[in-house]
């Protein structure tokens, strides 16, 4: 799994001061993808992707750092002499030497292909080198002409499913990732709310709704003087210019590509323009009509009878107006909340402080950046009560997954460790990969022995559906398999999720008491808000886990919990809330 990016930039040398980590990571990322399009050797790959993933984690702001006298950024666990060196050069110019010099050698368009599913650095070098293409628009026109499915290695199977993946690729990369979203919300946001004119500022639309990504950003501020916001956006570091002005709103393209409307708004209107322009558009239209039958209007400058403004000041007030209680933005999607609102019976949704186990992290013995010790110390600065140390099997070679042997010395070290360890329970768990036959990456008598075991599918996702129901079917029928991880297998706006009958799934998981996880990574919150809320409707426990490969991954769970939310969970319907001896309880079921 890589970094957070989603967006792609393209743009170069234009960050300087206002660099984001995510600007770093990209580079980084494509710093790896260029090398391995060129055959590099594989740890060098790896040691950008990890770098990528470090840097990912992180909760500071890197150009702070920098900008902090007396921080240094070799102070920051997992930065050497190295890498911190490399950020500094992308801090002053926007890149580093060795990223323009392989952008040279490998046109965009090739590091693009592999945007596709199933098409890595290997094929697409002999795409580029074979057939000189560089762009998706020229694989595309080689794909339907034959020319691909010539090439050596490749064949009509492989041509045919580059053009299937080439429409998923074509349109990821117009959408941003709620995480990299929020880098360029928030400290906007901040930087408004400083003006001495501005009373409110929030973000409204799909940010607000807190959706997995986000088209484009909707910014709401209350003034007493409009050009004061709308100069402050103009101007800012982040921006990369104005698309188009009017008294009271602004649309502007941000640096990191995606545009952003910013809308000044009176006092008074304040609660009506929030509610307005957070939608979903499909709760607006019934908002309306519950407006329309009692007489009333409802627009951004609030809510109408005739003339007179009646509500407007508070979002409280707006859907009070409307015979209704106040609806948290996650539930706004016209799936049922506005009747359960009416009923009195929406749900109190999760918390991130109602968590108190994270069942899905890894450490060094596999691709993780910390030991097994700051793992858990890094869980209990967190407040969790219980974790599962899950580092991969074997299969996943990649991150230099364990066989039978390596785990149970793995285990071992776990053992010692937490024999030394208060305050928190630490369960010796796998993260078990449910091979491409259907069987399990670890023999019966392995799994026995663990506390915890989550099984997952990473490898033939793009198998015919029977296949990928036969392996996710043996898997929540093994004794030993506790849960089902991230069920899908999707990277959003990368890769589609594996094809399934997800009913079916989940009827399974319910008769043999299974648990399906919200793995809470923003590139993946796989099941998904509607998938957890079928599995809620079962009875299924539902656990939200971090998937952590360093100790900052685990603030992931933020996300995870904003989807648990989307889905309408309580902490009820969220097993890891529970304390540490029901949890145990649930186990032993
Ligand atoms: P996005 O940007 O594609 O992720 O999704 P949204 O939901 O942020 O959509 P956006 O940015 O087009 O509009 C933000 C909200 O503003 C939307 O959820 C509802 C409201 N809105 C926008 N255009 C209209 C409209 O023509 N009529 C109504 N009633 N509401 C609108
Ligand atoms: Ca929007
Ligand atoms: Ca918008």
């Amino acid at each position: 799994m890589t970094g957070r990016g989603l967006h792609d930039r393209g743009g170069r040398g234009a960050y300087n001061r206002a660099m984001q980590n995510s600007d770093v990571v990209k580079i980084f990322e494509e710093l790896a993808d260029l090398l391995e399009i060129q055959g590099a050797n594989p740890f060098r790959v790896r040691a950008y992707r990890n770098a990528a993933r470090t840097i990912g984690d992180l909760p500071e702001s890197l150009a702070e750092v920098l900008a902090t006298a007396g921080r240094r950024l070799e102070d920051i666990p997992g930065i050497g002499k190295d890498l911190s060196d490399k950020i500094k050069t992308i801090a002053e110019t926007g890149t580093v030497p060795q990223l323009e010099e392989l952008r040279e050698q490998v046109p965009r368009g090739v590091v693009d292909m592999l945007r596709i599913p199933g098409l890595g650095p290997k094929k697409a070098a002999a795409l580029f080198k074979e057939l000189s293409i560089t762009s998706l628009d020229m694989l595309k026109a080689a794909a339907e002409s034959g020319e691909v499915a010539k090439l050596k290695g490749f064949g009509e199977k492989t041509a045919k499913s580059i053009l299937e993946g080439l429409a998923h690729a074509q349109q990821a990369g117009t959408r941003m990732y709620f995480a990299d979203a929020q880098e360029l919300t928030e400290p906007i946001l901040a930087d408004l709310r400083r003006l001495p004119s501005v009373t409110q500022a929030e973000a409204a639309g799909s940010y607000r709704r807190r959706r997995e990504t986000v088209g484009d950003l909707d910014i709401l501020v209350t003034s007493n003087d409009s050009a004061a916001p709308m100069d402050l956006v103009a101007a800012h570091p982040l921006v990369e210019k104005v698309l188009a002005r009017g008294d009271t709103k602004q649309r502007v393209r941000l640096k990191a590509g995606i545009e952003m409307d910013v809308r000044v708004v009176p006092d008074e209107s304040y609660g009506a323009a929030l509610q307005y322009f957070t939608g979903s558009k499909d709760h607006n239209i019934v908002i309306r009509r519950r407006a329309q039958e009692r007489g009333l209007k409802v627009n951004e400058y609030g809510v109408f009878q005739g003339d007179t403004a009646i509500a407007g000041r508070t979002e409280e007030e707006v859907y009070r107006a409307v015979g209704l209680p106040w609806i948290p933005p996650e539930l706004r999607e016209d799936r049922g909340e506005i009747e359960r609102a009416e009923a009195g019976t929406l749900p109190k949704l999760i918390e991130l402080a109602d968590m108190r186990g994270d069942l899905h992290m890894h450490t060094t013995a596999t691709d993780g950046a910390a030991t097994i010790a700051e793992m858990i110390a890094g869980a209990k600065e967190r407040g969790l009560k219980y974790i599962a140390i899950t580092d991969h099997s074997k299969r996943v070679s990649m991150a230099n997954g364990l066989d039978a042997d390596r785990l149970r010395a793995h285990w071992k070290a776990i053992d010692k460790i937490r024999g030394q360890t208060t305050g928190i329970e630490v369960l010796c768990g796998v993260e078990c990969d449910i091979l491409e036959d259907a069987t399990l990456d670890l023999p019966d008598d392995v799994l026995a022995e663990a506390d915890w075991v989550i099984a997952v599918l990473h490898y033939g996702l793009k198998q015919p559906r029977e296949q990928i129901m036969q392996r996710l079917l043996n898997a929540i029928r093994n004794p030993h398999v506790k849960a089902i991880g991230h069920l899908t297998g999707r990277l959003i706006g990368k890769r589609p999720g594996a094809e399934m009958n997800r009913d079916e799934v989940l009827r399974a998981a319910a008769d043999h008491g299974k648990m399906i996880e919200i793995n809470a990574h923003p590139s993946r919150l796989d099941i998904d808000d509607v998938g957890a809320a079928a599995a809620r409707d079962l009875g299924i426990p539902i656990i939200i886990d971090t998937d952590a490969h360093s100790v900052n991954g685990l603030d992931v769970m933020q996300y995870g919990i904003w989807q648990a939310r989307r889905a309408g969970l309580t902490a009820d319907d969220v097993a890891n809330t529970r304390p540490w001896g029901e949890f145990k309880k649930l186990l032993r079921k």
